[in-house]
């Protein structure tokens, strides 16, 4: 059952042999150093060699504005699908094998990488825990995965808004982009909405948190309440309150150009 082609993987173990039934998950490609396009290449070469992944489509290549004060250069992104009988931390673990072979180091947090393989979807799974987060909480704003997706998988929704990419893509397409930080007190908004005016015009802050489609929630300090999950929980962002709006709405507000197929 365990062919030898599975030891590719050095922390894999007999253990890892999946009994599931085959799951289809969306894995999202970045990376900004190197020559990006052969590291993908790279990447997916290694990954059909496992015995218990199989490759499905993938969409062009895009490049897209970097996301975070440390993150580098323009990035290169892209998605591919793939069905699986390896749990999500399974998954997750041939993910980051596949990484680490490719020449990963791991310092700076959202610094210049080689590549980031990220999970996604896992099918319909919905998993919230300090070892992984599936859907992918930051998939709802970050244009540099949601081009890709909406390109290819068409039939694909998210398993917990029921919105299709496309859709997800409209929301964030709307000028003035209105969001709305509920936890925030009026004085530190007028500050925010100063300091983010210059690099952000088409942005409007709000503190309102009305029931309106086309306004962004953002949560500050609190998690996101049960229904509220397409909401931007902006503390797994790295800095102060200001780098954390200012790498969000980089993704959120960025128009990825598609580069070519891959
Ligand atoms: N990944 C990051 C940090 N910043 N920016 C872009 N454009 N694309 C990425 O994939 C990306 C990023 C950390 O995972
Ligand atoms: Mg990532
Ligand atoms: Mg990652």
């Amino acid at each position: 059952m365990f062919s030898r082609t599975c030891l590719a993987f050095a922390n894999e173990t007999p253990s890892d042999q999946a009994n599931l039934d085959r799951v289809c998950c969306w894995i999202s490609f970045g990376g900004n150093v190197g020559d990006v396009k052969a590291t993908f290449d790279a990447a997916l070469a290694l990954l059909s060699l496992h015995c218990h992944i199989q490759l499905g489509q993938r969409s062009g290549l895009y490049t897209t504005a970097p996301m975070g004060s440390s993150a580098g250069r323009p990035f290169i992104n892209s998605v591919c699908e793939l069905t699986t009988k390896l749990s999500p931390l399974r998954l997750l673990n041939v993910l980051q094998c596949v990484e680490n072979q490719l020449g990963r180091v791991r310092d700076i947090r959202w610094g210049p990488r080689t590549l980031d393989l990220d999970i996604l979807t896992y099918g319909q799974y919905v998993h919230d825990e300090p070892d992984l987060i599936v859907p992918h909480p930051a998939l709802t704003y970050r244009r540099f995965v949601l081009d890709p997706l909406a390109e290819v998988a068409t039939d694909w929704r998210h398993p917990v808004s029921e919105m299709s990419a496309r859709q997800l893509v409209a929301r964030l397409e709307p000028r003035p982009l209105r969001v709305a930080l509920p936890e925030i007190s009026p004085s530190q908004l007028d500050k925010l909405s100063g300091q983010l005016r210059t690099r952000f015009p088409e942005v409007k802050l709000v503190h309102a948190d009305v029931e309106q489609s086309d306004v962004l929630r953002v949560r500050t300090s609190s998690p996101a309440t049960e229904g509220e999950r397409a909401v931007i929980d902006l503390r797994r962002s790295p800095g102060d309150l200001l780098e954390q709006l200012t790498s969000t709405l980089t993704a959120a507000l960025d128009a990825p150009q598609r580069l070519s197929d891959w």
